[in-house]
C-alpha cells in the first residue's frame, strides 16, 4: 500500500461512515458505528496500521488526513446523537404521558371495629356528663380484681368470673374493669367521675353470647351526697343519647357483691318496641347494663370514708350494646375479624 491508497481508503471510510451516521435509526446504532470505526480495533486504526510501510516523510500527511477524518466523524456522531436524543426524548414523553385530570383510584378507608365504635360512642356520651376516661392494666392482682371488690376467695360469686391466671403468683387477667376503678379511687379525691373502657378476659367456653375476651365499659361517680336517684337520672339520659328519645326504661333489682343495692337497667325492645319478640326473649325489654350504689367496703378499699362519700357504679358490654343497636345475634362475630361482617361498619 502506498500513500495514495491510504489517503483514498481514509476518504472512502469518511464517506461511508458519514452516510451510515445519517442513516442510523437510533442511539444504539450510533454507539455501534462509534466502536466499529473509531474504536481500538476499529476501521480507522486498521487503515493506519499500513502507515509503517510508508516513507518517514509521508507519515505526517497521513496523520493529518486521519485526524481530519476522525474529527469529521466525531462531529457527525455528536450532531446525529443530539438529533436522535431529542427525538427519543420527545417520543418517550409522549408515550409516558400521564393525564393528571383523570380521577384517582379510590383508597379504601379503614373502619373502626364495632366494639371500638360502640365504646367510643359510649365514652362520648359520658364525657358530655363530665366523666373522664381512665385506663388500667390488663394483668391485675387477685387483691384488686376480687378482694377489694368485696369478693373474698371463698365467695360463691367467684364462680361468676371464671378466671384466666398468669404465671406470676397472685396475678391474673382482669375479669372486669372494676379493679381499675379501685385504682382510680386510690389515686384521686372526690368528686370522681371516671369511665373505664378496656379488654377483659374470662375462662369461658365460647358461644353466641359468651367470649373469653371482650370489652367492658365501667363508670364510677363518687362524691358527698350522691344518691340512687342521681344514678337513675344519669343512666336514663345515657339510654336516651344511645338509643334515641322516647324509649321506655326500667330498673330491676339485681345482685353484685360490690354494689348495694344493685340493679339491672333495661330499655324497651329496640326491635318490637314492647309487645315481645324473639330478639327480646318475648319480654319486650332488653337489658343494657348493670349498676348499683358502691358497697361501703369497696369505698373503704378505695381509700374513701363511706360515712362521708357515696357513689354509684355501672358496667356494660360494648359488644352487647352494638348487638342490640344493629340486631346482631352472635357475639362470636366480634372476635373473628371476618371482613364481610366488619365492612358495613365503615
Ligand atoms: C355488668 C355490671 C357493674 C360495677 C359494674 C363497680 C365498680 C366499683 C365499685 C362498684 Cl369500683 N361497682 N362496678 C357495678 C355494677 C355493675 O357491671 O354486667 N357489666 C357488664
Amino acid at each position: 500500500m502506498d500513500l495514495a491508497d491510504i489517503i483514498r481508503d481514509l476518504g472512502a471510510l469518511e464517506t461511508s461512515t458519514l452516510a451510515a451516521i445519517s442513516a442510523a435509526p437510533d442511539t444504539p446504532a450510533l454507539d455501534g458505528i462509534d466502536v466499529e470505526v473509531l474504536g481500538k480495533k476499529g476501521a480507522l486504526t486498521g487503515i493506519l496500521r499500513g502507515i509503517g510501510a510508508l516513507a518517514a516523510d509521508d507519515r505526517p500527511r497521513v496523520g493529518a488526513v486521519a485526524n481530519t477524518v476522525r474529527g469529521a466523524i466525531e462531529a457527525a456522531l455528536a450532531a446525529r446523537r443530539a438529533e436522535l436524543g431529542a427525538a427519543e426524548l420527545t417520543e418517550r414523553l409522549a408515550r409516558e404521558r400521564i393525564d393528571v385530570t383523570l380521577p384517582g383510584r379510590p383508597l379504601r378507608r379503614g373502619s373502626l371495629h364495632p366494639s371500638i365504635e360502640a365504646m367510643t360512642q359510649i365514652a362520648e356520651i359520658f364525657e358530655q356528663f363530665g366523666f373522664v376516661v381512665h385506663e388500667s392494666p390488663e394483668i391485675e392482682d387477685d387483691l384488686t380484681n376480687f378482694q377489694m371488690l368485696n369478693i373474698p376467695p371463698d365467695h360463691p360469686a367467684r364462680d361468676l368470673w371464671d378466671t384466666l391466671y398468669v404465671d406470676i403468683p397472685g396475678h391474673l387477667l382482669r375479669t372486669h374493669t372494676s379493679p381499675g376503678q379501685i385504682r382510680v379511687m386510690q389515686a384521686m379525691k372526690p368528686p370522681i367521675r371516671a369511665l373505664l373502657p378496656g379488654r377483659c378476659f374470662r375462662y369461658e367456653s365460647v358461644d353466641a353470647s359468651h367470649g373469653f375476651e371482650f370489652f367492658q365499659v365501667e363508670g364510677l361517680m363518687v362524691d358527698e351526697g350522691v344518691t340512687l336517684a342521681d344514678m337513675k337520672g344519669l343512666l336514663d339520659e345515657f339510654a336516651r343519647a344511645m338509643f334515641g328519645d322516647g324509649k321506655k326504661t326500667r330498673f330491676r333489682p339485681g345482685y353484685y357483691p360490690f354494689t348495694e343495692p344493685s340493679v339491672a337497667f333495661d330499655v324497651e325492645c329496640l326491635v318490637c318496641g314492647g309487645p315481645g319478640c324473639p330478639a327480646c326473649g318475648r319480654s319486650g325489654w332488653m337489658t343494657i347494663l348493670g349498676a348499683g350504689m358502691v358497697h361501703p367496703v369497696v369505698l373503704q378499699y378505695g381509700g374513701l370514708d363511706p360515712e362521708r362519700y357515696q357513689g354509684f357504679a355501672f358496667g356494660m358490654g360494648p359488644e352487647r350494646i352494638s348487638m342490640l343497636k344493629h340486631g346482631i345475634t352472635d357475639l362470636r362475630l366480634f372476635m373473628e375479624n371476618d371482613v364481610r361482617f366488619l365492612e358495613p361498619f365503615r
